[in-house]
């Protein structure tokens, strides 16, 4: 596995995994102090799928998120600063203050989007991969979803279209096992989610959400597909999130709301991707402890600087919130 890569590129892949879940992490206690406002759905746990995704792709590739997305939009290349100021409502967000953690974009970084709708991507996603075909663009569109959205409508209407034109368009589920606080097999007769395209032809792969690695190869392969027309794919990566669904502990409102059984936390956490990732890179020699350290503390002092930019900008004028809110 090592041979086949360079240590920069691997070296890539743990900074990226690094800066998402120190950012994340450092949301916590601002959360539980109710500085920040808007509900924000934690991603650590599932930093191995964002990073391996897009670093399967390219700068001009299209990306699109859901409820769940600071991953997504970090992965992608989006800024630290801005996603810390969206997510203060400040005038410096990326989306001006005006969406907050659900409301992500970075468009000159091929994120184009993420709603808080369930689902609600899926189907710009799909515009945008029949945006490329038709322009004959060698680019491919990740839609981002999760286990939950699998039971919206969109997604099959969406699976349809998408097969029938041949579209250049990755569905990427994140099945972290749960929808809000409702346990897949409470929803699913079968937990088998890779096979959702199989009836509208499309092929299906479940891999090891936890294995960056492993993410990286499936995405790649997939973007293979697409690039030589004979898109689209579907991906299922098996996840799980390790804090609750919105907020640190969904205890936001002073009630512990999490019903996820202690022993499977547990049981998670030793499959913290993370941990199994700096293992390997230990294991292979690409890295040692000190560096390890030091790519900590780079890292904190990006996320630092990124709450004192969002802390030190100001809110949107009172008069103007609904400015930009349409193309002017
Ligand atoms: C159309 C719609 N229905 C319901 C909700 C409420 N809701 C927000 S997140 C969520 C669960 C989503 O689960 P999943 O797709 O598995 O994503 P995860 O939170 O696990 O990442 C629900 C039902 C919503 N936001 N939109």
């Amino acid at each position: 596995m090592r041979k086949k890569y360079n240590k920069n590129f691997l070296v890539g892949l743990y900074r990226t995994m690094m800066r998402i879940r120190i950012c994340e992490e450092s949301l916590v206690e601002p959360i539980l102090r109710g500085e920040v406002k808007c509900p924000c759905h934690l991603y650590s746990g599932e930093e191995a799928i964002a990073t391996g995704v897009c670093a399967a792709l390219d700068e001009s590739d299209y990306i699109f998120g859901s409820h769940r997305s600071h991953g997504h939009y970090l992965a992608k290349g989006g800024s630290m600063p801005e996603l810390i100021a969206e997510i203060y409502g400040k005038e410096t967000g990326c989306s001006k203050g005006r969406g907050g953690s659900m409301h992500l974009i970075a468009p000159e970084k091929g994120m184009l989007g993420a709603v808080p709708i369930v689902g609600g991507t899926i189907s710009i996603a799909l515009g945008a991969a029949l945006a490329s075909k038709i322009r004959k663009q060698k680019r491919v569109t990740v839609s981002f979803f999760g286990d939950g959205t699998t039971g919206e409508g969109v997604l099959y209407e969406s699976l349809n279209f998408a097969s029938l034109k041949k579209l250049p368009i990755i569905f990427a589920c994140e099945n972290n096992l749960y929808s809000t606080h409702l346990p897949i097999r409470e929803c699913r007769l079968q937990n088998n989610i890779f096979k959702t395209g199989v009836p509208f032809g499309i092929p299906g792969d479940r891999v090891d959400g936890n294995n960056v690695l492993k993410v990286y190869e499936s995405t790649k392969a997939a973007v293979e597909i697409c690039k030589k027309g004979n898109g689209p794919v579907f991906i299922e990566f098996l996840t799980y999130r390790l804090r609750g669904h919105v907020g640190p502990d969904d205890n936001i409102h002073g009630m512990r709301t999490d019903i996820r059984p202690k022993e499977e936390i547990e049981r998670w956490q030793k499959k913290d991707p993370i941990k199994r990732y700096e293992r390997f890179l230990f294991k292979n020699k690409i890295l040692v402890k000190q560096e390890v350290e030091m790519i900590r503390k780079e890292v904190e002092q990006e996320v630092n600087n990124s709450f004192a930019f969002a802390l030190s900008s100001s809110y949107p004028k009172e008069m103007e919130l609904t400015k930009y809110v349409f193309k002017e």
